[in-house]
């Protein structure tokens, strides 16, 4: 029998723990993690496994992730247990290792900030940050156009333009905002300045 390639495997296992549009966007986030990493010069394995990987826990309930925080002795703070949607990117560390055998720490940590981003990211984690945002079957953000041209000519400027628009997006809801999305922004922001792609206060 033909053995099955890391991919096979991945796919199918990937494509029976999420919904159809879930495994859609997942590929999505995949392959265009591999484009990036064609432009940038990334191991394109490392991003293609990161891409496929980054929402494998998504798809669990809210009940479904507190039973498993608990089972593994994962500390949840009282902020991410009141923003369930924050808790799949830490959670998908541990699926990842034990479900998937993903032991690359690159690539985990890859997925454990592709939610909210953080300051002076990786070019790997920079790759899966961008790509969550702009794959091809994303539909709701603004501009997207324009920020999928960014993302091949200047990654560091477009990942400060997606954290602009989530924070624009979230701050209808202040209390809802992570401290690492705010501190990323501010990082992207002056490192946007400091490349004199911005002008002070814009
Ligand atoms: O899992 P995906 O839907 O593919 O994308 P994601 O992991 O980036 O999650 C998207 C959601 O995360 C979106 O609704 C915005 C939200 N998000 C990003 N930063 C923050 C945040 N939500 C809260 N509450 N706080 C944040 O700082
Ligand atoms: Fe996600
Ligand atoms: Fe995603």
């Amino acid at each position: 029998m033909k053995m099955k390639s890391e991919w096979e495997d991945l796919e199918q296992k990937l494509q029976e723990a999420l919904t159809p549009n879930r495994y859609r966007h997942t590929l999505g986030v995949s392959y265009t993690a591999c484009a990036l990493a064609m432009r940038y010069g990334e191991d394109l394995g490392a991003a293609r496994r990161a891409g496929l990987l980054h929402d494998c826990a998504k798809c669990m309930s809210n009940s479904e992730m507190r039973q498993m925080a608990n089972r593994k002795k994962i500390a949840l703070s009282a902020f991410e247990l009141e923003h369930p949607a924050l808790l799949h990117a830490k959670l998908g560390v541990h699926v990842a290792r034990d479900t998937y055998g993903i032991t690359d720490a690159a690539v985990l940590e890859a997925i454990r900030w592709h939610t909210t981003g953080k300051p002076d990211m990786t070019l790997l984690q920079s790759i899966i940050f961008t790509a969550d945002y702009i794959e091809p079957n994303r539909d709701k953000a603004p501009r997207l156009p324009e920020l999928r041209r960014l993302a091949f000519t200047d990654l560091n400027r477009c990942i400060y333009e997606i954290l602009h628009d989530t924070v624009d997006y979230l701050s209808e809801n202040p209390k809802s905002m992570d401290t690492m999305t705010l501190k990323a922004l501010e990082f992207y922001r002056n490192r946007a300045e400091e490349a004199g792609a911005l002008k002070q206060g814009e």
